[in-house]
Formats: C-alpha cells, structure tokens, sequence
C-alpha cells in the first residue's frame, strides 16, 4: 500500500534533528525515498531556530545532543503558544527507558528506539501524520467557522436595503455609546429623522422608487455624519444618528445640515426622479428629563412628532419653546422638567396621544 504523505496538497515536511551526521543522512535519505521533504539540523539550538522560522509537520529528535539535548528542545517547542503542533518523536537508545519516560514527560508524542528500524519508523511517523493532518483539518474547520461568525454578525446588525446599522445594533450602540457619555460625563445627542409624505413615493411611482429614494437618504445621513457618529435604520422611512461629544445645540445644527442636504438632493430612480423632504426630532444629555437611554429615544421621537405636527421639513428640538407650546401647557409654561424621565415620557405621551400610524412599519423587514 503506499504511503500517505501528504499534508493538504503538499507532503510532509519533517526536521531531523541529530548530532550525528551519518545518522541524520542515513533517515533523511529514507524519508526522501518515501515521498517526505526533510531538514536537519545538528543540535538543539539551530532545530528550535529553524521551528520557530518555518514549523515543520514533524521533528525526529534525537534526545543525546550537546548544548541543548532533546528532552529540553521538546518541552520548549511543546510550550510555545505561537506554534501549531508538531508532533515530536524522540528517537532514544535501546536501553535507556529514563530517556523515554524524561521525552514524554517533556512533551514528545511518541519515540522510538536506535538502531532504528525502518518499517518502525515508518509505521511511527504514519501514525503521528494521521493526527497532524486532523489538527490541521479541526484548525481550517475552526477559522472557517470563525469568518462565518463573523459575517452572521454583520448581517444581523446590517439593515439589508440601505447596509446601515438595523435597529437592533442601533439600540445596543446606543446603550454603549450612551454609557461611555455618562461616565466620561461628556454631552451626547441624537437625532430622529422620518421623510416626509414617503408613502407617496410608493403610490405615486411604486416601491422600487420608495427603496431607491430610502438608499439615498440614507447616503446623505452617512456623508453628513462624523466617522464617530452611528446612523441607523429605525424603521420604514425613520432612521436614527447616534452623536457622541455633541450638545444639544450642536445636535441642532447637525440636524438642520442635514435637512437642508435632503432638500437640495434629487432623488433618482429607474424611470425619473423626484424631491423629498424629511422632518427631525433632537434630543440630548445632559437633560433632567434624560437619564437613561430610552428616554433619550423617547423626547427625539416627541420632538420629530412635533415637527411632523406644524409643517414637516424642520427641525425641532425637545424642550424647546417651539416643542413646549405645542404640548399646549394650557398656561403655555415649559414642559415640566422631572429628573424622572419615565414621568417625563409618560405626561408627554399622554399629551401627544397615542400616534402609532407613524411608527406602524418599525421593524418591518428591508424591502418587504
Ligand atoms: P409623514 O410625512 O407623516 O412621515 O408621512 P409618510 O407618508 O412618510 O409616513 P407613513 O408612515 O404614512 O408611510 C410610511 C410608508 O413607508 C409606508 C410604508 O409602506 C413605506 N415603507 C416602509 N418601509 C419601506 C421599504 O422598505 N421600502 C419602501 N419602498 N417603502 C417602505
Ligand atoms: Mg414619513
Ligand atoms: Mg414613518
């Protein structure tokens, strides 16, 4: 039966360590007759230089070497972490079962006895390769594995129709980003975006238009936004921007930036183009009525609502005077500033009504 000498597509490579030149020529011309690439080196210093330059598939070690004998050479190749494994066969004399028990102690994986008997050998090194070729086939197994993880990752995070980050990994940044804000006690905004009379879009020139204008929107938000800024699909035609460092003022004056950039864009699609315009809603920290992340959700939403509500194509900014006359404090007083946000929120919803239609498509899967 012949021999099996392959490693994946290239056969076996095997150092021979030994400080006995004649032995050393005597097996490396055996393992060539075989079919396996050989190296050798005489001592222990220059077989661990060349294993740690170019590991080999399998050592045959001889343990009675000078400056650095066998034994050491194989507990040092057992405990780098840097290399794969490397089967090691000690090779001892006949009589000298110390050396054995010292080689397996060390690490060796298998040994055999001089004078070396070639049909040993081969049967020895054949076995040691069945389990080199398993570590390296469990090793491709594992990095394959690894890179498909990794790409289920993205695509569970990933919005499909516009390649943004989807609402799931939006809210997880958030609850991230938003902490970091909190402990470094820096500002933190963001801002809700929903284009306006979308569904139009969809009647009036069909819902390949409605995901091509949905893609460039959502271009424009990425062109507007810092590297360090997260933009996110929240649902149908909402999108979210997640803006670290950033105080409310700022968050603002991003916001308006960016309803001016969707105002001047023309959208194109298969068969025309068309105009749009999108509303937002600013919410910050600090804020009494922000103190957790959902809040800060919540007053943006609220805010959006509000712009939806007296025009569209603006933006509005939680709390403001605009905001707080529009919840219609009936003596038009700002609306109450709680450290409790959930109280907040709650009078706020309470007063906003419930007003699902906007939201009715969160959620709804990309292109769906
Ligand atoms: P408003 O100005 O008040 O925001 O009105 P609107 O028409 O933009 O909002 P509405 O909530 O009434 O309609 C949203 C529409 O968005 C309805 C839904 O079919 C559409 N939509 C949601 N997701 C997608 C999508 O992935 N692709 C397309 N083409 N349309 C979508
Ligand atoms: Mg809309
Ligand atoms: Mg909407």
């Amino acid at each position: 039966m012949p021999r099996d000498v392959m490693i994946g597509n290239r056969p076996a490579r095997i150092l021979i360590v030994d400080d006995h030149e004649d032995n050393v020529d005597l097996l490396q011309a055996r393992l060539e007759a075989w079919g396996y690439e050989t190296s050798s080196a005489n001592d222990g210093d220059v077989a661990l230089r060349m294993i740690g330059e170019n590991p080999p598939d399998l050592v045959l070690l001889d343990v009675m070497m000078p400056t650095i004998d066998g034994t050491e050479v194989a507990r040092r190749v057992k405990q780098n972490k840097a290399l794969p494994f490397i089967p090691i066969i000690m090779q001892t004399a006949l009589d000298a079962t110390e050396h054995k028990v010292k080689g397996l102690d060390a690490g060796a994986d298998d040994y055999i006895t001089k004078p070396i008997e070639f049909a040993e050998l081969g049967a020895r090194v054949d076995s040691m390769l069945r389990i080199k070729r398993l570590q390296v086939e469990l090793e491709a197994k594992t990095n394959q594995l690894a890179e498909a993880n990794t790409k289920l990752l993205r695509v569970s995070q990933t919005d499909g129709l516009t390649g943004l980050a989807n609402r799931r990994h939006l809210e997880e940044r958030l609850d991230e980003m938003f902490e970091h804000s909190i402990r470094l006690n820096e500002p933190f905004s963001l801002v809700m975006t929903d284009i306006d009379k979308f569904k139009s879009v969809n009647d009036t020139y069909g819902h390949q238009a409605g995901d091509a204008v949905l893609k460039q929107f959502a271009q424009i938000l990425l062109a507007e936004a810092r590297e360090i800024d997260k933009v996110g699909r929240y649902g149908g035609e909402e999108f979210v921007l997640l803006l670290p460092g950033t105080v409310l003022d700022a968050g603002v004056t991003f916001a308006e930036r960016v309803r001016k950039a969707v105002e001047a864009h023309t959208f194109t699609f298969e068969g025309g183009t068309l105009k749009r315009t999108a509303s937002f809603g600013v919410a910050g920290w600090p804020h009494p009525a922000v103190t957790h992340c959902e809040a800060l959700v919540k007053t943006a939403d609220d805010a959006l609502y509000v712009a939806k509500e007296t025009g569209r194509n603006k933006v509005v900014r939680f709390a403001s005077d605009e905001f707080n006359a529009h919840i219609g404090n009936a003596d038009g007083s700002p609306a109450p500033a709680s450290s409790d946000a959930d109280v907040t929120a709650n009078t706020l919803s309470t007063k906003l009504g419930d007003r699902s239609p906007r939201g009715e498509n969160l959620g709804a899967p990309a292109g769906a």
